[in-house]
């Protein structure tokens, strides 16, 4: 019986190796070819979520209908900002950071839920009920031109976005 246990917990194992293998050929295959937005890591080129603890700047940006009040915003590689997005619209928005593809690809998604008023919270969004203000922690890890803005249908197509410059 202990014998069997032992041999049990031996093809477990196997299997388990062969999976990790499998996914590891997998990563290696991505590679290869340099997925666009991603750096050769996989992260993203807009940045990454920053500490609250090391915040050097804070930024407001107030959402109404339909704009942003900031049009252009510029950084320094490496620096981590407070993003207090203000809702004082009558009817949600959204704030996010990513690059043209991204945000048209988050758009497109917005699209399809739109009525089923389902939230997400990706990483790089924050969205605000009107009245509401919510913030986000953002580090940009890379020089670029990147984008914000709000995916609700619609909103961004009538300028409630803008450019974001990282130096
Ligand atoms: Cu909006």
């Amino acid at each position: 019986m202990k014998k069997y246990l032992i041999l049990l917990a031996g093809l477990f194992l196997t299997t388990a190796a062969i999976a990790a293998d499998a996914t590891t050929n997998g990563h290696m295959m991505d590679d290869g070819q340099m997925m666009a937005g991603k750096d050769h890591h996989g992260s993203a080129l807009w940045g990454e979520p920053g500490d609250p603890k090391k915040v050097d700047r804070t930024v407001t940006i107030e959402a109404t209908e339909i704009a942003f009040n900031v049009k252009d915003l510029t950084f320094r590689k490496g620096e981590t900002v407070r993003f207090v997005f203000v809702n004082k619209g009558e009817q949600p928005h959204e704030f996010m950071i990513a690059d043209d593809a991204e945000q048209l690809e988050h758009r497109k998604m917005m699209q399809e839920m739109a009525g089923m008023n389902m939230g997400h919270n990706e990483a790089n969004t924050v969205s605000a009920e009107p009245g509401e203000t919510k913030e986000l922690v953002w580090t940009f890890t890379h020089t670029g031109t990147f984008d914000f803005a709000c995916n609700y249908p619609g909103h961004a197509e009538v300028g409630m976005e803008g450019k974001i410059v990282v130096k």
